[in-house]
Order: structure tokens, then C-alpha cells, then sequence
């Protein structure tokens, strides 16, 4: 497991969920944490309680859909701790869930603004403060649906197809810089967004059961993992939860 102490790690999205869930662990292993998103009075509450025991906790209220947003919480990161270790860039919409001619394209696009431009963004500012520092990384919250079809989901099966394309692309252009950026595909797990994809009732995600979701703190520790040199082999690709092999490197159980 990855040694966080001394170590600054900016999570997006971390107001709930996977985000939440992953501030709260690295915090545990020593990390400064910098929960964004756009509900400041929730990632305040998180980072208060954080901060309550023995942690460091920041909250910086985001929309990474908004350039500027991105650069001044990268900005703040720096300028409140003197360095930026680790991104995750977790932020992500599934909602509106819709076959492409019921799907409103505004909110097709919105989609795409959030899970796509959002990434993009957290990568343009990241990568040259952690460039000058002589490396960092970035973990990108992708998605089984970046490799496969899923009904009612085009926004969401393109949208992490072009995270894991930003994936392979911020590899090839950083890697020989020390920016280590790797994709995880956490399978399904049991946060607000599976309860949206229930409601939906469209494909078979929706008809899964909510016991076969993993917890998102299983998710958080594959985050820890993929930040240590172990790891070193998933840069420029997505890392999957859902295998035995990548539950087995992570620490956690296998598939039942
Ligand atoms: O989702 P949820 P998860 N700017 O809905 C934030 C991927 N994933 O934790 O802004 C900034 O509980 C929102 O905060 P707020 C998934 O695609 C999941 O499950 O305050 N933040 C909240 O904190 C996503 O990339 C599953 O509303 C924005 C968070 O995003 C990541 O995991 C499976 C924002 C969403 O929390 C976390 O999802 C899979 C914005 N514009 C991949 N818009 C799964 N759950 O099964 C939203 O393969 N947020």
C-alpha cells in the first residue's frame, strides 16, 4: 500500500460516492486531501471531519465542466500545500439516461462537458505542475462502458471511451516526464449513480441486483494502489476491478 504522508492528492467528484470515499482513505494514509466538487457545504462537512481527528482536508468548490473552475483548484492545491502528487479525476454523470432519439442534446452535451471536457481539464492544468516537480499521477475514472455497448447510455459508453483515449494519449505524451496516468474501471458500485441506473430500468445494469455492487472504499484502495510503483504496468490503460487478477493486486476479495 502506498505511502501518502507528506503527499498532496486533488479528488474531483468528492462529494459523495467514490469520491468521498476515496478522500476519507488516502487521508488515512497520510495524504493532504482536496475534495472538490459543486456542493461546497457537503465537501466542507467531509473535509471538516476529516481534518477532525488527525487529517488534512481542503475543499475547493468545483465545476471541472468550467476551465476556470479546474486551473484555480489546481492553483489553490499548490498554493495551500507547496506541491500536487496525485489527481483523481473522478467527476462523472450518467443522468439523462435515454435511447439516442429520446435524448435531449443538451443534456447529451452536458454529459459530455462533465465526464469528458472535465477530465480534460484536470489533465491541462495538472500535468505541467507535476511535470516541473518531476512527475506525479493521475488516475482517471473510467468505466466498463468504455470498451462495450450499453442501451440508453451513448452519452455515457462515448464519454468514457474518450477518458480512456485522454488516458493513453497524456501517457504517451508525459510518461517520459514522470506523470504517471492511469484508467480504472471500477465495475459497478454502490453510490447515488447505481441508484439513478436503477430508476432507469433500461439495460441490464439496471436490473443487477444491489448486493452484486462492490463498496466505493474498495474502489478507494485500488486508487492508493494504482498511486505506488506497483502499478507501474497499467500506465496508459485502463486497470480493471472487475478480474480476479486486478481484485488480487488491489488486496481485495475475489468475485464471488
Ligand atoms: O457517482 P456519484 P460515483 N463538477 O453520483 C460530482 C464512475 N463509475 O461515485 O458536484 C464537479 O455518487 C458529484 O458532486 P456534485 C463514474 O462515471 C461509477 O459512482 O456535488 N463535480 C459527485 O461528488 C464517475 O466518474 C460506477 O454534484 C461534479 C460525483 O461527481 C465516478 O465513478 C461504475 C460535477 C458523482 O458521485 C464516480 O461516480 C463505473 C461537476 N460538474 C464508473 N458533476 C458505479 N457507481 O457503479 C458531478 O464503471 N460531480
Amino acid at each position: 500500500m502506498s505511502d501518502l504522508n507528506g503527499k498532496t492528492v486533488i479528488i474531483t467528484g468528492a462529494s459523495r460516492g467514490i469520491g468521498e470515499a476515496t478522500a476519507r482513505h488516502l487521508a488515512d494514509l497520510g495524504a493532504t486531501v482536496v475534495l472538490a466538487a459543486r456542493s461546497a457545504h457537503r465537501i466542507k462537512a467531509i473535509a471538516d471531519d476529516i481534518a477532525a481527528p488527525s487529517g488534512e482536508a481542503i475543499a475547493v468548490p468545483c465545476d471541472v465542466s468550467i476551465a476556470a473552475d479546474v486551473s484555480a483548484l489546481i492553483d489553490t492545491a499548490v498554493a495551500r500545500t507547496g506541491r500536487l502528487d496525485i489527481l483523481v479525476n473522478n467527476a462523472g454523470l450518467i443522468d439523462p439516461i435515454a435511447r439516442l432519439a429520446d435524448s435531449d442534446p443538451e443534456a447529451w452535451g452536458g454529459v459530455v462537458d462533465v465526464n469528458v471536457k472535465g477530465v480534460y481539464h484536470g489533465l491541462r492544468f495538472a500535468i505541467p505542475k507535476m511535470a516541473a516537480r518531476g512527475g506525479g499521477t493521475i488516475v482517471n475514472i473510467s468505466s466498463g462502458a468504455a470498451t462495450s455497448a450499453l442501451e440508453g447510455w451513448s452519452h455515457y459508453c462515448a464519454t468514457k471511451a474518450a477518458v480512456l483515449s485522454l488516458t493513453r494519449v497524456a501517457d504517451k505524451e508525459y510518461r517520459d516526464q514522470g506523470v504517471r496516468v492511469i484508467g480504472l474501471s471500477p465495475g459497478t458500485v454502490a453510490t447515488e449513480m447505481q441508484v439513478q441506473i436503477k430508476a432507469s430500468g433500461i439495460n441490464p445494469v439496471s436490473q443487477l441486483d444491489p448486493s452484486a455492487h462492490i463498496p466505493p472504499e474498495w474502489v478507494a484502495r485500488a486508487i492508493a494502489w494504482l498511486a505506488g510503483p506497483e502499478a507501474d504496468g497499467h500506465r496508459g490503460a485502463d486497470f480493471s476491478l472487475k478480474t480476479d487478477e486486478g481484485r488480487a493486486a488491489v488486496g481485495l476479495a475475489a468475485l464471488a
